[in-house]
């Protein structure tokens, strides 16, 4: 582009390191209104942000959060707008909510009851998975109007109360197909998971360390297998959310070998934490409790490398934080404390932090992967068309990142409002220092300049 030519652009990001999934280069982004509108050098803006020493890259796409979520007595504890603000300010410029039927409602009902409820209050652009639960499949022939009304994505359960029968997933996934939607699906062997549970309770096995050994990781495996097998057998798509160990990385691994487009995500609790939190004393064992659970030294490792070799497509967070007064209840019985961790912040700064860490400098292969999982491959995957990417025409949802910057985790730093952070101590090199969204400043070096109900949602 010729900068002499040109008119000014509204916002120009100067003298920064672009980073794509396919590649790292110095140039110059412009902007003009909500839109990348050119990227070259010498560009002129009518307001300029110096990015030297930055790394320039697409909004991070987080699909996988639950805000403000009621579970069992609790609802999650960030909104969406505290969880959308701690999302700009860890770089995440998209995120993907749930929305549950209740048994007497339509889909098309649920998902305007939903939305009424984020477009107060997000503030950054949001889609939603309309979840497919056990009253729903009386209502399969509505998933056609809900994907039609922009929810591209079906959430399907193998556990709790809203966990689908083998021959509910097969008519789910039929009908998700048809509707050429993407089924997501939370895969654990729940028939396994409460035997054990009653087991250990009965045996007076209480404590939070009995979480993970209720959970096996060979079964998370063997139900993540059952339902690509179901879905290879229906020819549906099928995206596999929050894989916490090698077992299901296996299965991902070989459906991909025999062509079937199945993708696989992991969470930062899965890459950073072990099992061995659980045995910590009193509350503090109880506050990382998620499920899957988090998995033996040695699993990490594995989700590592099949992040890096592509069996793993994407990091989500799967942030669905409760406070410790919340987490506490359950230390009686350790399948009564509300599941779930926060992440909602961290995720971006984690994910550098450990696919590139101190490497100086830097390869392009890891800051291209880096990007490709946390920011391009979730919009590919997820249907948002105008995001994920640097390319003209796209959103302008950028992200500066100083790889400089030392941050260390804590509950005072973040802006999550759990009051806890299973990170707490921990030092990464490397965290956003700018977002933008829609070419929008909302973050700038540590200042909010964003407000609740700015946020769209984006039709999928
Ligand atoms: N697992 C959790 O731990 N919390 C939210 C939902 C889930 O699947
Ligand atoms: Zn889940
Ligand atoms: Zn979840």
């Amino acid at each position: 582009m010729n900068a002499q030519t040109t008119p000014p652009y509204d916002l120009v990001i100067r003298h920064g390191t672009l980073i794509t999934a396919d590649a790292v280069y110095a140039a110059d982004l412009a902007i003009n209104g909500e839109t990348i509108a050119a990227i070259g050098h010498n560009l002129d803006g009518r307001r300029v942000i110096d990015a030297t020493g930055r790394y320039v890259i697409p909004g991070a796409i987080d699909i996988h959060v639950h805000l403000g979520m009621p579970i069992g007595r609790f609802t999650s504890t960030d909104d969406f707008y505290d969880g959308t603000r701690a999302a700009a300010f860890g770089g995440t410029t998209a995120i993907v909510d749930f929305v549950e039927t209740r048994p007497d409602e339509t889909m098309l009902a649920a998902l305007a009851a939903r939305r009424a409820l984020a477009d107060e209050r997000v503030a950054v652009d949001y889609g939603l998975h309309m979840t497919i639960g056990p009253s729903d499949i009386a209502k399969l022939d509505q998933v056609r109007d809900a994907r039609t009304a922009g929810c591209g994505s079906f959430k399907l359960y193998m556990a709790y109360g809203l966990r689908l029968t083998d021959g509910e997933l097969l008519l789910a996934l039929e009908a998700v197909r048809d509707a050429g939607g993407l089924p997501v699906v939370h895969a654990e062997n729940w028939d396994i998971i409460t035997t054990l549970i009653r087991r250990n309770l009965a045996a007076g096995r209480t404590e939070p360390r009995w979480h993970p050994r209720s959970r096996p990781a060979a079964l998370e495996g063997e139900a993540a297998g059952r339902v690509i097998d179901i879905a290879a057998h229906v020819g549906a798509p099928l995206h596999i959310f929050h894989v916490s160990c090698a077992a299901v990385v296996e299965r991902i691994a070989a459906a991909k070998a025999r062509g079937l487009p199945i993708t696989g995500e992991t969470c930062p609790q899965y890459l950073w934490l072990t099992d061995e939190v659980f045995d910590r004393p009193g509350v503090l064992g109880a506050l990382p409790v998620c499920s899957p659970p988090l998995r033996p030294a040695g699993e990490p490792e594995a989700l590592w490398a099949a992040l890096r070799s592509g069996a793993l497509d994407m990091v989500t967070t799967d942030h669905c934080p409760f406070t410790a007064e919340e987490k506490a209840t359950g230390l009686g019985d350790y399948s009564a404390i509300p599941g779930g961790v926060p992440s909602i912040e961290s995720r971006l700064a984690l994910v550098y932090a450990g696919l590139i860490g101190d490497e100086e400098p830097p390869s392009a292969t890891a800051l291209s992967r880096w990007v490709e999982v946390s920011c391009t491959a979730p919009a590919r995957r997820l249907g948002f068309r105008r995001k994920g990417a640097l390319l003209p025409g796209y959103d302008a949802d950028i992200v500066l990142f100083d790889p400089a910057r030392e941050f260390t985790i804590s509950p005072a730093s973040l802006h999550e409002k759990a009051g806890w952070t299973p990170y707490d101590g921990l030092m990464v090199r490397g965290w956003p220092a700018v977002t933008i969204s829609r070419g929008e400043v909302l973050v700038m070096d540590g200042e909010w300049l964003g407000r609740p109900g700015r946020g769209r949602f984006v039709a999928r």
